[in-house]
């Protein structure tokens, strides 16, 4: 099983998509073991966001994504990365495709309304930046497991 970070981002959260968006992702069978609202401090933004700390770009990420709350979600599931990646759709919603959460509900590049890791290091790395053990709840029986799960 692979672990991913899932940030419902601030545009997301403040144009009321967040229950359409943890919809997709449950629907595709993905666990979730940890979800919270919370308002990003600086701090964690840039450790977030850190291997993008030399692009042109960092300065105004750094600031959408605290400039309102967002939603955080820990989701576990075979192929979590990349199944989570396809769910949300290209980095650029204007190339992402139709179906998919930025394909479906965003234009531009810097309001691209969720975040999901990029590799199964990164998602266990991730998970564990936003959710401390004791908010993790890896092990609950979900039972329709069987029926999403071989
Ligand atoms: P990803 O979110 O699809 O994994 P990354 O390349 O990891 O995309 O970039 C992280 C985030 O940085 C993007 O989701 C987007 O919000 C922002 N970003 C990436 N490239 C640009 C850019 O060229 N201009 C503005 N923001 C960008
Ligand atoms: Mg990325």
């Amino acid at each position: 099983m692979e672990r991913t970070l899932i940030i419902i981002k601030p545009d997301a959260v403040q144009r009321g998509l967040t229950g359409e968006i943890i919809k997709r992702f449950e629907a595709r069978g993905l666990k979730i073991i940890g979800m919270k609202l919370l308002h990003i401090s600086r701090e964690l933004a840039e450790k977030h966001y850190d291997v993008h700390r030399e692009r042109p770009f960092f300065a105004g990420l750094v600031e959408y994504i605290i400039s309102a709350p967002v939603v955080v979600m820990a989701l576990e599931g075979s192929d979590a990365i990349a199944a989570a990646r396809a769910t949300i759709g290209a980095t650029k919603p204007s190339e992402a495709a139709a179906g998919s959460i930025r394909g479906d509900f965003g234009l531009e590049i810097g309001r691209n309304l969720a975040h999901g890791s990029d590799s199964p290091e990164n998602g266990e790395l991730e998970v564990a930046n936003f959710f401390s053990e004791s908010e993790l709840l890896s092990g609950w029986r979900r039972d329709v497991d069987r029926w999403v799960f071989e």
